[in-house]
């Protein structure tokens, strides 16, 4: 080991983002019994762009579980491309319902990001989604954010691009909470196409998101989720939704097609849900707070120490540069909890840095902090 890292916080069950299942979520919280109306990738399909390459989408099973302030959502199964001439991409919709209020019916204006192209769906009785999460893959994984008030109007951004296959950084958007997702798409197995009786056990490649609990207003008591695969037929046109929803709709249901006419409470069964956040403290907080300070005496003569204060759980860089911007030590690449972090770059672990003058960088999401030192041996 090249170095040591000493955290006084204990260690994390967070989990790599990267579209694999971890044996760190458990088993399903509910699985597909319905074929998929979207497709079945055929394996093998997309050759070397396989990574980010479907020809059909399917929601085989979800797992999730919430550590240290953070939602870990896997979505088992895969979301259809762009491909080419068809023009037809998927997108995988994540409705999470953590508040009181929402939007039981979706409204047409709320933040645009191809929401509004499904207003007039319709959730079960008494799921009123609060705030919407949207990806797709076309080479760069795309990922969009709104809030559902109940008045409409709410916010919304363009979360970033990211890569598929991992590790979740989303780059190029407004991302204030740092929610991370990426896509692996080379499912084969799961579902496959058509409309009767089928098993989405079993597969272990799909969609991985962390949110953290701060951008679903900190709920500390269970929640709702509906997440729903639906196409965009031809640039900028309509939605139409496939029969991949979570939790399922019965075998036997086919195309949902366009989202004005789906009403989930007319169709049997619960299209939603639930994780329990009650494990996680998350205060709500302001996601401009954030400190970051050398804990000791600068000039540093032994172990250099800093402390981390993060106003909510998010993924945390921490590293040295020298004068030039050459990187010397990674000293925290991972996602912390709300609160304090203490990070320690101990004297044994700077073989070959030279005394002198360095900067300690720390980035979280869009944000830098850097913090010169000066290091006496
Ligand atoms: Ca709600
Ligand atoms: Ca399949
Ligand atoms: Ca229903």
């Amino acid at each position: 080991m090249a170095f040591a890292i000493l955290l006084a916080a204990p260690a994390l069950a967070g989990v790599p983002i990267d579209g694999h299942l971890d044996s760190a979520y458990g088993p399903a919280l509910v699985t597909q019994t319905t074929q998929t109306s979207s497709n079945d990738n055929p394996c093998g399909f997309g050759g070397a762009n396989a990574l980010f390459e479907s020809a059909g989408s399917e929601l085989d099973a979800v797992h999730g579980f919430v550590s240290d302030g953070v939602l870990y959502l896997f979505l088992a199964g895969n979301v259809m491309s762009y491909l080419g001439e068809f023009q037809h991409q998927d997108q995988l919709h994540v409705f999470i319902d953590s508040r009181p209020g929402g939007q039981n019916a979706l409204r047409g204006d709320n933040a645009d990001n191809n929401l509004n192209t499904l207003a007039g769906l319709t959730f079960d009785a008494g799921f009123t989604p609060d705030y919407w999460f949207n990806c797709t893959v076309a080479g760069p994984v795309s990922s969009y954010f709104a809030e559902l008030l109940d008045g409409g109007g709410g916010m919304g951004y363009f979360l970033g691009h990211g890569t598929a296959g991992g590790p979740g950084d989303l780059s190029g958007g407004t991302n204030p909470y740092g929610v991370m997702v990426t896509i692996d798409d080379r499912n084969c197995g799961g579902v496959t196409s058509g409309c009767q009786a089928a098993s989405g056990a079993g597969v272990t490649s799909g969609i991985e998101w962390a949110i953290p609990l701060a951008a679903i207003g900190s709920p500390n008591v269970a929640i709702r989720v509906c997440a729903i695969a639906g196409g965009l037929m031809g640039i900028g046109g309509n939605s139409d939704l496939s029969n991949q929803v979570q939790g399922p709709v019965p075998p036997g249901t086919c195309a949902l097609g366009n989202p004005a006419t789906v009403n989930f409470e007319a169709i049997p069964g619960a299209q939603w849900f639930t994780i329990d956040t009650s494990t996680a403290s998350a205060p709500r907080v302001d996601p401009t707070q954030l400190a970051f300070a050398l804990a000791g005496p600068n000039p540093v003569e032994g172990d250099a120490r800093f402390v981390i204060e993060l106003p909510a759980a998010t993924r945390v860089r921490l590293w040295i540069e020298d004068l030039s911007g050459r990187r010397m030590a990674m000293l925290l690449d991972e996602v912390r909890p709300a609160g304090q972090s203490h990070v320690t770059w101990p004297v044994s672990a700077r073989d070959g840095v030279a005394p002198g003058a360095y900067f300690a960088s720390l980035r979280v999401g869009s944000r830098m902090i850097a913090r010169k030192l000066v290091l006496l041996r």
